[in-house]
């Protein structure tokens, strides 16, 4: 075959390769194929010498131009697969400002403690401060200074968690209102939340760890009435103005006369529905006025003092303030409960 004809055939054969070489390697592969040491066209180089003298300035024409083409074919595909590997690599980094943000997830209060803050401050706005006291506790202020008499079942240990004979896991926090009145002169207005343990089995509504909140306030000239005005204000800023409380005769050692305290239920409003089971009141703690023995205990005078108090279950109110039915659920650590608040 004639050169021109051989040289026509490669140029057409290399073209197609290198325009369609889609990466580097290849397209280098190809320039050492068609213009290596070893390359098709060294060969033809090669032949040269052995053309007749007047062809051989014509074939070295034909040659270099071709090996010329070939090379600029070669560096133009090379800048253009430079010129796509970088696009592509900024499209890769490419930062779509449309697009929304990301929201940072950020924790938030339990439901527990969020409906515990909502409590105390309501009664911070009515004069009462927040005391704290220890969580275990010795026997005296957990029952004797309580007014507990000898052998009274709470004590027992089938109710209570101890640590020793005089030591145990505080039942109530009302050891606080105890320990507070013996440092403190009246008048005594004070709150008292905080956890608490009862040896009870767990189910929807009895935990064995529960939260309390309780109050006392001692002074001259507290009666029941001031006990029941409280507890009323407080239950319409929880609950809304159609909130009423209800007294009922109880009993505790530590309060006389003693109320139990139940609210008008949040759901029916007293008309009486399946959670007030009918009765359209729904209990949520104790009150009374102090017992003077406790009083007289901690060294206040009792013929110029009487004081109220009152505990209510932060667990209870958290259920009914968000319609929980089951309490082991705040206890769960399940986020797709916890992350509904
Ligand atoms: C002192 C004197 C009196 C606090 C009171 C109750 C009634 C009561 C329970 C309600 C639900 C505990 O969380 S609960 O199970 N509490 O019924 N607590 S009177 O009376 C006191 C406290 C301290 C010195």
């Amino acid at each position: 075959m004639e050169l021109e004809d051989r040289v026509k055939q490669i140029q057409q054969e290399a073209q197609e390769a290198i325009l369609a070489a889609t990466d580097l390697q290849t397209l280098e592969d190809l320039r050492v194929k068609y213009l290596g040491r070893n390359s098709i066209l060294r060969q033809e180089y090669s032949r040269i010498g052995s053309l007749p003298e007047e062809d051989r300035p014509l074939a070295g024409q034909v040659l270099s131009k071709l090996s010329n083409a070939l090379q600029k074919l070669c560096e133009g595909r090379k800048s253009a697969l430079l010129q796509q590997a970088e696009q592509q690599k900024l499209q890769a980094q490419a930062l779509d400002v449309t697009l929304p943000g990301r929201i940072p997830r950020a924790g938030h209060q339990h439901p527990l403690l969020a409906t515990l803050d909502e409590m105390v401050e309501i009664f911070l706005g009515l004069g009462f401060i927040v005391a704290e006291g220890p969580e275990v506790e010795d026997y005296y202020h957990s029952f004797e200074a309580l007014n507990y008499p000898e052998y009274h079942p709470a004590m027992d240990e089938q109710d209570t968690f101890y640590v020793s004979d005089d030591v145990l896991l505080r039942s109530q926090t009302s050891t606080v209102q105890i320990r507070y009145m013996e440092t403190h002169e009246p008048p005594v207005q004070i709150i008292v939340p905080g956890r608490c343990y009862r040896r009870d089995t767990v189910d929807a509504t009895h935990g064995h760890t529960f939260n309390q909140l309780e109050g006392l306030l001692v002074d001259e000239g507290v009666t029941f009435a001031d006990l029941k005005g409280t507890l009323e204000i407080f239950a319409r800023e929880v609950f809304g103005d159609r909130c009423h409380v209800r007294f009922r005769p109880d009993f505790f050692p530590f309060t006389e006369p003693s109320a139990e305290i139940a609210l008008t239920c949040t759901l029916c409003d007293g008309q009486g529905c399946r959670v007030c089971s009918g009765t359209g009141y729904l209990e949520v703690g104790g009150s009374g006025q102090v017992d003077p023995n406790v009083l007289a205990g901690v060294g206040y005078d009792t013929e110029k003092y009487t004081g109220f108090a009152f505990g209510v279950g932060i667990e209870r109110f958290a259920m009914l303030r968000h319609s929980i039915a089951d309490l082991r659920l705040f206890y769960s650590g399940d986020m797709r409960f916890l992350e509904q608040f």
